[in-house]
């Protein structure tokens, strides 16, 4: 008895994993992916946005003790570990991308809330970057500057495919969404924001990121992995409007994403 009604659950879990979209919000750091993000989930359709966890990785310390018993050693906090990743990234990029990769796992891992489910329709669940964004942007960028070494490379890759494989069909994306602008843009509102991690950053770091993500969304020479990444569905939008207080071209955005999920 007790099995099949587990049989039961694991069906009702799949059937809702079925009905569900997920698709992830990419683009080069400050282009306005949180922006865009937060004028989806205004949208008042039936899409349910999570931001990424920018702070978790500004107090590890404190990500941590909210998700288990506080770490052992009590001398010692764990720190700031985007800060950590721009000051010494030769020491810390691998640290970071173990980090970032686990937080987007457990993100891209939560199942649908329950009135998503209960509207009716297919509903649809919005990431901001990915766990493939996390790798195929990120960590090979670092890979390429040096930043992270082979041997490194190689772990990552490893257990990132293992952990894609064995959670299956549960962290696949049905599409991508890609807000383009050139990286002078993205410097001028990284500039703007001044989070204080970010003052280190260089016109050239974001143009190598432009590329990888150009790599694959764009010239689609990017060697992915996934089956199901291998022609997943890219919308472009243009990233270099100034949208946040442009009524006009958030419409149009909305029109252009609800298409998408056509
Ligand atoms: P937005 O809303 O488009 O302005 O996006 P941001 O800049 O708030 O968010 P994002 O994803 O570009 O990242 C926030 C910070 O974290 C930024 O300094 C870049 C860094 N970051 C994010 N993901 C990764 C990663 O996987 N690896 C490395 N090395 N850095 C990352």
């Amino acid at each position: 008895l007790q099995h099949s009604s587990q049989r039961h659950s694991i069906n009702q879990t799949m059937d809702a994993i079925a009905r569900v979209k997920r698709l992830s919000i990419e683009g080069n750091i400050a282009v306005g992916k949180s922006t865009f993000a937060r004028l989806l989930s205004n949208a008042g359709r039936n899409w349910e946005v999570t931001p990424e966890p920018v702070s978790k990785w500004q107090n590890v310390e404190e990500a941590i003790s909210q998700i288990r018993q506080p770490l052992p050693s009590p001398q010692q906090t764990a720190g700031n570990l985007l800060q950590m990743m721009y000051q010494d990234p030769k020491r810390w990029s691998y640290t970071f991308q173990t980090f970032s990769c686990m937080s987007r796992m457990r993100t891209q891992l939560q199942p649908p809330p329950v009135q998503l489910l209960q509207a009716g329709d297919v509903a649809v669940q919005v990431y901001e970057r990915s766990i493939y964004s996390d790798r195929y942007i990120f960590a090979q960028n670092m890979f390429e500057l040096g930043g992270i070494n082979s041997t490194e490379w190689a772990v990552y890759q490893d257990w990132h495919s293992f952990l894609v494989e064995q959670f299956g069909p549960k962290v696949q994306l049905e599409g991508i969404i890609y807000l383009r602008a050139p990286p002078q843009t993205c410097m001028e509102r990284l500039t703007r924001r001044g989070r204080e991690e970010e003052q280190g950053i260089q016109l050239d770091y974001l143009e190598t990121l432009h590329k990888q993500h150009e790599n694959w969304f764009i010239n689609k020479s990017t060697k992915v992995h996934f089956e199901h990444l291998k022609n997943i569905p890219v919308l472009v939008l243009d990233g270099s409007l100034e949208f946040e207080s442009d009524s006009e071209m958030q419409t149009k955005f909305i029109t252009e994403v609800t298409n998408f999920l056509q």
